[in-house]
């Protein structure tokens, strides 16, 4: 009996640092919404873009750091944001979908000035 628990608690010991270690940040987009809307991550971090709806959607930089094809159901589009400041971005053909990414300085915790980098339109 005791082996039994041993092996059924092993999974749940080792799933925390298995997920610590992707640095992959996946916003879906679903209901003409971009979720979450609005995501902080260390500099250097890929976000990816996944479209559930069944509906073309675009993500598109405002200060053109990046800009996808139409992503029609299922399709993808991925970023790696490298340097720290904020960036907005919408969908093209629906420009009320917006989304937000805040890019922080690696090594720390806490923004230093990167909540307040925002490079205008
Ligand atoms: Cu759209």
């Amino acid at each position: 009996m005791r082996v039994i628990v041993i092996i059924a608690v092993w999974p749940l010991i080792a799933l925390p640092s298995a997920q610590a270690s992707a640095a992959v940040n996946v916003i879906l987009i679903k209901h003409f919404m971009f979720t979450p809307m609005d995501l902080t991550i260390p500099a250097g971090t890929v976000v990816t873009w996944d479209n559930e709806d069944g509906e073309p959607h675009t993500v598109v930089s405002l200060t053109g750091n990046f800009r996808s094809d139409a992503l029609d159901e299922k399709d993808h589009f991925s970023h790696q944001f490298t340097e720290p400041g904020t960036y907005k971005y919408i969908c093209s053909i629906h420009p009320k979908m917006v989304g937000t990414i805040r890019v922080l300085e690696r090594a720390a915790g806490l923004a230093t000035d990167g909540s307040t980098k925002f490079h205008a339109k």
